[in-house]
Parts: structure tokens; C-alpha cells; sequence
């Protein structure tokens, strides 16, 4: 049996949780907790370790989708997953262009210390004001070194939009795997 592991990054509400859920045909394993701090304003839950799902795609092959916690004091819990990670996706909230800063931020972190493969997921492309795939490219890649990766959107509520994505970064880890 093959694990590959797949890590959900992003800002705090950006749909980690719900990537995590959406992506499960097994149920999920979270580690919500009532929020105390400024993240109470966006929601009153907020992750504090991880969130854990698991996908099925064959008799030989499952993906293990990890959701990181969102605040930047849990870091550590960033690096921990990230080094046994075979790929990783970072959500960004399009319509939450303050936190696009914080996006750049995780996307620096996840860069300076692995180099995996990786895919942007624009998430609330619904709501109001949701900034387009092209204006968050070139937010993302006016600050840093960083090369600016591939942004798709996804809708972590839609199961079939989950998969796509999944479904992408698969292929670039199988890609990865079979060039080396
Ligand atoms: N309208 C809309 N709501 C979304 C989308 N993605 C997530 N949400 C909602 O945004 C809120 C925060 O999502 P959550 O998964 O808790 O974010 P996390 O902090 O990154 O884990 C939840 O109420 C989700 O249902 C989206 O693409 N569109
Ligand atoms: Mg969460």
C-alpha cells in the first residue's frame, strides 16, 4: 500500500477544515477548539494541532490529507507535517485580501524548508469581492523570492471540486516520484 501524504495550508478561515472534511470518504479526526484570541472575530472554532482525513483511490493507493492550524503561533505544528510530506496545497480566501500577506508568509515558511510539490487553491471565488486567479498570481509574487506556483480555484464544500485538486497534486507527486 502506497501513503501519500498531502498537507492543507493557509490563513485562518481560508477552508482548511473543510478541504479536510469534504476530501474524507472515511471521517475525519479534528482537533477544533473554541477560539480566544483576535480569530474569534472570523469564527468561533479555530484548529490547534491538525486535521486528519484519508481518501481511498485504490486497493494500492490512499492519500492522507493533513490540515495545518491557521495562526502562526502553531508554526511548529507546520514544520512537523511539512518534512514528512510528499506535497502540499495552500488555500487562499479570494475575497480576504488582507490575508494575502499571511499566504505569502506560510508560502516563504513551506519554501524555505521543503521543496515539494505544491499548487495555490483560491478558495470564497463565490463571495463578494473575491479578488480573480490572475490578480491573487500577482499578489503572491510581488513579494519574496518565492516563484509564484500554479493557482486553481477550489470550493472545499464540493466534493467533486476537492477531488480535482487532489486529483492534481497526485499527479504531480507521481510525477516527481517517477522522474527521480
Ligand atoms: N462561501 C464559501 N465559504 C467557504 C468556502 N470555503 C470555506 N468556506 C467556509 O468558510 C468558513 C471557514 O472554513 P474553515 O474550513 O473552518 O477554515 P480554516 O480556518 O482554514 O480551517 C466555514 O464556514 C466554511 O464553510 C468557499 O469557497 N466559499
Ligand atoms: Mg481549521
Amino acid at each position: 500500500m502506497k501513503f501519500l501524504r498531502v498537507i492543507v495550508a493557509g490563513p485562518v478561515s481560508s477552508g482548511k477544515s473543510t478541504f479536510v472534511k469534504t476530501a474524507s470518504d472515511t471521517g475525519v479526526i479534528e482537533t477544533e477548539r473554541f477560539a480566544t484570541d483576535s480569530t474569534s472575530l472570523l469564527k468561533p472554532q479555530t484548529t490547534v494541532a491538525f486535521d486528519f482525513s484519508r481518501l481511498i483511490l485504490s486497493p494500492e493507493m490512499e492519500l492522507h490529507i493533513y490540515g495545518t492550524p491557521g495562526q502562526s503561533r502553531f508554526d511548529f505544528m507546520w514544520d512537523l507535517l511539512i518534512q514528512r510530506a510528499d506535497a502540499y496545497i495552500l488555500l487562499v480566501a479570494a475575497h480576504r485580501a488582507d490575508d494575502f500577506s499571511s499566504a505569502r508568509e506560510i508560502l516563504t515558511y513551506m519554501h524555505q524548508r521543503v521543496q515539494l510539490p505544491m499548487l495555490i487553491g483560491l478558495t470564497h471565488t463565490d463571495c463578494p469581492n473575491a479578488k480573480s486567479v490572475e490578480d491573487v498570481t500577482r499578489e503572491l509574487s510581488c513579494l519574496n523570492d518565492v516563484t509564484c506556483p500554479s493557482i486553481v480555484t477550489v470550493n472545499p464544500m464540493d466534493k467533486t471540486s476537492v477531488f480535482n485538486i487532489l486529483m492534481m497534486i497526485k499527479s504531480h507527486i507521481l510525477k516527481e516520484v517517477d522522474i527521480s
